[in-house]
């Protein structure tokens, strides 16, 4: 049988389930990456199953969220976390070194390998030819522990690439037309494979930001075939032993097909907040911009800060605009200032920052009151760079830089011809910054301080399930507004008890009072409910106030596995009417809920305010016994 590159990957790591979109399938996991701010929960999980080393090929722990030391929160958990991966196996990447993305796809990609990874835009890694998955903490936990990785077998559609891009166009614009095209829940459920003729056109770096905005439109995954393209990446990677062909067979079919002629693809741009919000850059050009920065895992390669660097050679960044460059790797900063481009940048104006993720969780670089901010980042929900209101848009390394020179947003086609960029054909390749796991883990003690707190016990299922709407939302919450990051908040994720305080702050700040007042009770929400990242205190600080259920139209997938690994019921409703009917402070109780979960069924009778509702549970057996414990780490206590 003729397999596309998705399905030879899955049929290779295949450990139970059938290959059929829609059905469960257990994956063995080849490698694992956690970054800081999911990480420190995941290894306390890890630290809860009780294994003595991890089981993986590599398990890599990445510190490139939390940079900010304002006390000793941060610099706390990276202790932790730097004992734990000498201890259990783990190779650590130190503050600085760089975005997990960036730094996996340079170091550690191995096309046709699994990569599950505690971080939603873990597809990255689809630039070399992986099946990388983002995942919460908890389900990377049990892929470190050797256990297969659940998940519903996804459409896999294929993507066509013909023609070239043409200059000043770039990858960027590309997976921004697939967002204009699908928007933001357009890709749950599905692979995105890329193939055709256009793909041989794209370095690995470009393929890798196609991969890693993939997320934004809710995929699984992101993957493109392992060529001469990947090997010749590898190879200036010094790791040209880990690479292989790996292609679609001939006529391998796809679930669909969507096709981009990239002759034709011009300068693109989402305006706030949201990434599928896709116009044409020249549509909005002559917009005044107070703020560009060049960086994030989507866009910070070395080609995407050498392109910066050339363009911004002889000009001068403009005089009302403050422009960052947030490298993703300490190997892009040290080949970037091996030539002339880091100078480049410096005399131009720009601001370069340490490597990492910074302004794109709101760690710094927070835009001021009524500007515009362009960013070449994954992801422009509203409030997420740390303002209120903020207007940010999202746009490729050649518009960012193009719009910092002239102040306004300009189409980067306007200044003229582009100059050639020359990559370097040797890298300057350090690895002093990835500490090894110890060769005597039984001598490491694991440093815990007080930001440290263990994780909060939950209960089994009760038999009734009751509560009041705690809060009615509309579609594409994000997991940024259940649960906000940010110099304040995101220090707080070690300490389960702390950060729940903060649950929908930016959206109702009596939220969490109101939570714990009434012990608890449900969320109601439109389409796509916990859009956006990885991050599972989106379902684990709810849980701990008490939240019992969440009822959606419909839900983004890795949030969803997260209510279900935290033991809240991810309920939809059967007729979407209802939804119009419900309130905050509706009073929602289904009888004898959990015998109905136990006996199988998946439409529950509910009662909300008097009247009768039916709720769907679409959810595996697997899961339902998973909320039946009251949770993940419940449930393989009981195995
Ligand atoms: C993000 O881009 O939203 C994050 C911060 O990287 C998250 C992970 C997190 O919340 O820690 C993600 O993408 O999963
Ligand atoms: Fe970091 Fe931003 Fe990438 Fe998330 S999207 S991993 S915050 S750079």
């Amino acid at each position: 049988m003729t397999q596309n590159i998705s399905q030879k990957i899955i049929s290779q790591h295949l450990i139970d389930g059938e290959m059929k979109a829609g059905s469960e399938i257990a994956l063995r996991i080849d490698q694992t990456l956690t970054q800081d701010a999911t990480g420190t929960m995941a290894y306390l999980q890890f630290e809860a199953i009780g294994i003595a080393r991890v089981k993986t090929e590599l398990s890599v722990s990445y510190v490139d969220h939390n940079l900010l030391q304002a006390n000793f929160r941060n610099a706390d958990d990276h202790r932790y976390l730097q004992s734990i991966a000498a201890k259990y196996g783990i190779y650590y990447s130190k503050p600085g070194n760089g975005v997990s993305h960036q730094v996996h796809l340079e170091r550690f990609g191995v096309p046709g390998k699994t990569l599950l990874g505690s971080d939603s835009h873990t597809p990255t890694g689809g630039g070399l030819g992986m099946l990388a998955i983002g995942a919460g903490g908890l389900d990377v936990a049990m892929a470190m522990a050797g256990q297969p990785f659940h998940l519903k077998m996804p459409k896999v559609v294929g993507v066509e690439l013909s023609g070239r891009l043409q200059s000043w166009v770039s990858a960027k614009d590309i997976i921004l037309e697939v967002l204009r095209r699908l928007t933001v829940k357009g890709g749950v459920g599905k692979i995105l494979e890329y193939f055709g003729p256009g793909v041989a056109t794209l370095d690995v770096p470009s393929r890798a930001s196609i991969c890693n905005m993939g997320t934004e439109v809710g995929a699984t995954s992101s993957v493109f075939p392992s060529d001469v393209r990947t090997l010749e990446f590898l190879k200036s990677q010094g790791r040209e032993a880990d690479w292989t062909e790996l292609r679609a067979d001939s006529n391998a079919s796809y679930d669909e097909i969507i096709k981009i002629d990239l002759n034709i693809l011009e300068p693109l741009i989402a305006q706030p907040s949201s990434p599928d919000k896709v116009v044409k850059v020249r549509e909005i050009g002559g917009i005044e911009v107070a703020q560009v920065i060049l960086g994030s895992c989507a866009n910070s390669s070395l080609r995407d800060l050498l392109v910066a660097s050339i363009v911004v050679e002889k000009r001068k960044v403009h005089p009302n605009v403050s422009f960052e460059v947030n490298p993703g790797s300490r190997q892009v900063l040290e080949n970037l200032a091996s030539g002339d481009g880091f100078l480049s940048l410096v005399k131009a104006g720009a601001k370069v920052h340490q490597p990492g993720c910074l302004g794109c969780i709101g760690m710094g670089q927070a835009p001021a009151t009524d500007t515009i901010s362009l960013r070449t980042f994954t992801r422009n929900f509203s409030g997420r760079s740390g303002t209120k209101d903020d207007k940010v848009y999202l746009c490729s390394p050649e518009v960012a830089v193009a719009s910092a020179i002239k102040g306004v947003i300009t189409d980067p086609r306007d200044l003229g011809e582009h100059p050639a960029i020359e990559q370097p054909k040797k890298l300057l390749i350090d690895d002093s910054m990835i500490i090894p796991p110890s060769p005597s883990p039984e001598k490491v003690e694991i440093i815990r301080g007080p930001n440290i707190k263990p994780l909060p016990p939950m209960d089994p299922l009760p038999a009734d399930v009751s509560g009041e709407v705690l809060i009615k939302v509309g579609d594409n919450i994000s997991t940024d507004d259940i649960m906000p990051a940010g110099v304040k908040i995101l220090p707080l994720r070690s300490n389960i008890s702390a950060i729940s305080d903060f649950v929908f702050s930016r959206i109702d700040e009596t939220f969490a009072k109101r939570a714990k007042k009434v012990s608890g009770g449900l969320i109601v929400s439109g389409h796509n409910y916990g859009q956006g990242s990885s991050r599972e205190h989106a379902a684990l600080a709810p849980r701990y106030l008490g939240v019992i259920g969440v009822v959606a139209k419909s839900y983004a997938r890795i949030h969803k596995s997260n209510l279900v690994n935290f033991g809240i019921l991810p309920l939809e409703f059967k007729n979407d009417s209802d939804y119009e009917r419900v309130n905050q402070g509706s009073k929602v109780k289904i009888i004898s809920a959990r015998d109905k979960i136990k006996n199988g069924q998946d439409m529950l009778s509910a009662d909300i305010d008097g009247r009768e509702a039916v709720l769907i549970i679409n959810v595996t057996n697997r899961e339902r016994d998973i909320l039946l414990a009251g949770g993940l780490l419940n449930y393989v206590r009981l195995l």
